[in-house]
């Protein structure tokens, strides 16, 4: 059993959800320690951190802070964490003019009425308050809270898969369940261009997250699949 099929069989085992029990064959849209709501994957950072090291965490892991773009999204998101979130807002170019990040969050505000934002240019980040039903405050920068970073849900039919692999430029390797597991852990790894999921005779399968894709590398580096031991070579 590979390391992504564990959460799977607990969560099975507490809520006795016996039909999914063929889950950790299917599809991981999201990575492992993220999880799927509404098309979107979230990951909580218990970190505690300030707003820019909180925007900066959620890059390196492949998503963004989150900038709740509905009452659902807001929702959803006090619903995960007792804790201050900070959330993907400032006005640090003009204050008193709010932008979120992604832009497209639809201009969705949570404001605590009736007086936030009231911090002038003392406090240009906004942070969700779950004490306030997830109403926002702004606040400074540098006050050290918690984060919740978004990203998308991984779709298997984004990738070309071959059956060969690319050797020797491996980033890292993980015990996984299926293709799509790796598709997902290498498109939220920055530095991954394409991966290789080795399925040896014993049922294991090993996924490796390569730093170059086939054409960035030597053509002798991609090797075509053989039995009994058979691979397959994802790229975007
Ligand atoms: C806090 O510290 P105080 O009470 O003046 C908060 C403000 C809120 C205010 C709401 C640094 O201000 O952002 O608007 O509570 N400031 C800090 O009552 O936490
Ligand atoms: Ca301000
Ligand atoms: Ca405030």
């Amino acid at each position: 059993m590979g390391g992504f099929c564990l959460p799977s069989v607990l969560l099975i085992l507490f809520t006795i959800r016996v039909s999914s029990a063929y889950s950790c064959n299917l599809q991981m849209l999201c990575p492992f320690g993220w999880e799927s709501w509404g098309g979107s994957c979230y990951k909580l950072l218990k970190g505690r951190l300030n707003w820019h090291e909180g925007r900066l965490k959620c890059r390196e892991l492949g998503g963004e802070m989150v900038a709740p773009s509905s009452p659902e999204e807001n929702n959803y998101i006090v619903n995960k964490t007792t804790d201050r979130l900070w959330i993907n807002c400032n006005d640090l170019e003009i204050e008193g003019q709010w932008d979120c990040t992604p832009a497209d969050n639809g201009g969705y505000m949570n404001w605590n009425p009736p007086s936030e934002p009231n911090g002038r240019t003392r406090e240009n980040c906004a942070e969700l308050v779950p004490s306030w039903s997830g109403k926002w405050n702004d606040d400074p920068c540098s006050k050290i809270v918690h984060v919740i970073c978004k990203g998308e849900e991984v779709k298997l039919k984004q990738w070309r898969l071959l059956a060969s692999c690319l050797i020797g430029h491996t980033l890292r390797e993980i015990q996984t369940s299926n293709v799509h597991a790796c598709a997902t852990e290498c498109h939220y790894d920055p530095r991954c261009r394409s991966f290789n999921v080795h399925h040896f005779g014993s049922g294991e399968r090993i996924c490796q997250l390569n730093s170059r894709t086939r054409y960035e590398a030597d053509r002798t580096q991609f090797v075509k699949s053989k039995k009994p031991f058979t691979c397959i070579y994802g790229e975007r």
